[in-house]
């Protein structure tokens, strides 16, 4: 029979590499996207399959419970990938109470419509190293202790501890997913990652003088997408519902990948001063192309982000593939690219 699933969270970066996935696998996709003034299918257009036939997108918000059960009984998927939410952590901090909403009581609603529409369809919760927080451990495994230090981390804590409730009460094959930071040309803008190639994919094309940043020495363990959302589909397709971290093992601070992606354009910098006065200069022409910038400062900081992703290898046979180096190269080639034709997404 052929494969259901519904994807929610179409619209984002993981959404439309899923969806890409599932749909070169066969699967009917069921995908929700939200209702906004204008629509918002730039992803799913630049992967070629937003007019594919096993698409169907599905006008749904997360926080409604009715519709959700309507949702699944409609679709009848057979697995479930719960990819919405308010993800950006910064905004959870002046939105608290939404981010809540969503993040945390939106997988609820999910794991409530499992368990009264069909207990049996499988579900994928996308959690995260944010959980990590003020890490306990280095690296961080699926056993490490958790301590979020925003209101988007604890959100998602509270999403991955029902789906195990859930899991463990009524049998629901719930997979939680602890995933590390993932980037793409896909990644939202307000993502330093891409907010830093766009930036200097504008600074090399004369369209920007200075890329403004928060916190440099924050640490992360950055992967590509593309190879994170094959990991959730696997995680579904074995005998046991189960936890699993996804990462790449190696932690570079945002200075570092600032320097790579200036690089990646062809322009080498310099680094002076500290804290809120830093700067980074173009060694050939002297100009500031980079400056810290309080405002984007959070009011607690993850600091350090390193995750073993060991149990994924033996368990699913995942392992990340692409460095880095070449990760970054790709974003800031796809940036020059939209920048020079005027793209704007
Ligand atoms: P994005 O921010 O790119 O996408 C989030 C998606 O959620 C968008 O499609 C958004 O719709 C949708 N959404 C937001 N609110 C609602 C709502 N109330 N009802 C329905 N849909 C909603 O995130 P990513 O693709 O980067 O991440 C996917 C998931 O994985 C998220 O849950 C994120 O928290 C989590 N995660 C991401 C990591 C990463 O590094 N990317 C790492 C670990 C976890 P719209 O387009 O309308 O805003
Ligand atoms: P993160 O990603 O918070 O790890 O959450 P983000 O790219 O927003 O921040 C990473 C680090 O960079 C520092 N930083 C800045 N961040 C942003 N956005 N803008 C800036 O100008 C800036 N300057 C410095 C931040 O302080 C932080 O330390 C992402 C999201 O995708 C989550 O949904 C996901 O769960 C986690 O990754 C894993």
């Amino acid at each position: 029979m052929q494969k259901r699933a519904i994807i929610t969270g179409i619209t984002g970066q993981d959404g439309a590499y899923l969806a890409q996935l599932l749909l070169e696998k066969g699967y009917v996709v069921y995908g929700t996207y939200r209702r906004t003034s204008s629509v918002n299918f730039w992803r799913l257009e630049e992967l070629g399959v937003s007019d594919h036939p096993l698409l169907h997108l599905v006008e749904y918000d997360l926080t409604d419970l009715g519709s959700t059960i309507t949702l699944l009984q409609e679709a009848q998927p057979g697995e479930i990938y719960n990819l919405a939410a308010q993800s950006f952590v910064g905004v959870s901090f002046n939105q608290p109470t939404t981010t809540a909403q969503i993040t945390a009581l939106g997988a609820l609603n999910l794991l409530e419509a499992i368990r009264l529409v069909n207990p049996r369809i499988r579900f994928y919760q996308a959690s995260t190293s944010e959980m990590f927080g003020k890490v306990q451990a280095i690296p961080q495994v699926e056993d490490t202790p958790f301590y979020p230090r925003s209101p988007y981390g604890v959100a998602k804590l509270y999403a991955h501890w029902m789906t195990i409730n859930y899991r463990e009460s009524y049998d629901i094959f719930g997979c939680s997913g602890i995933l590390f930071n993932h980037e793409s040309p896909l990644r939202g803008r307000e993502f330093v990652t891409r907010k830093i190639t766009d930036s200097v994919a504008k600074i090399k094309l004369g369209k920007l003088d200075v890329l403004e940043l928060g916190n440099l020495d924050a640490k992360r363990d950055w992967g590509f997408a593309k190879e994170y959302v094959e990991g959730m589909w696997r995680m579904l397709q074995v005998a046991e519902p189960d936890t699993y971290v996804l990462a790449t093992n190696r932690t570079e601070t945002v200075r570092d990948f600032v320097k790579l992606a200036f690089k990646g354009a062809g322009i080498a910098v310099d680094f002076k001063g500290s804290a809120e006065s830093e700067i980074a200069v173009d060694t050939a022409t002297g100009k500031t192309v980079m400056r810290v910038n309080p405002k984007f400062y959070r009011p607690a900081e993850v600091e350090l982000l390193i995750g073993d992703p060991a149990k994924a290898k033996a368990k699913l046979g995942w392992a990340p593939a692409t460095t880095l180096e070449q990760l970054c190269q790709m974003m800031v080639e796809a940036d020059l690219r939209r920048n020079t034709v005027g793209f704007s997404f």
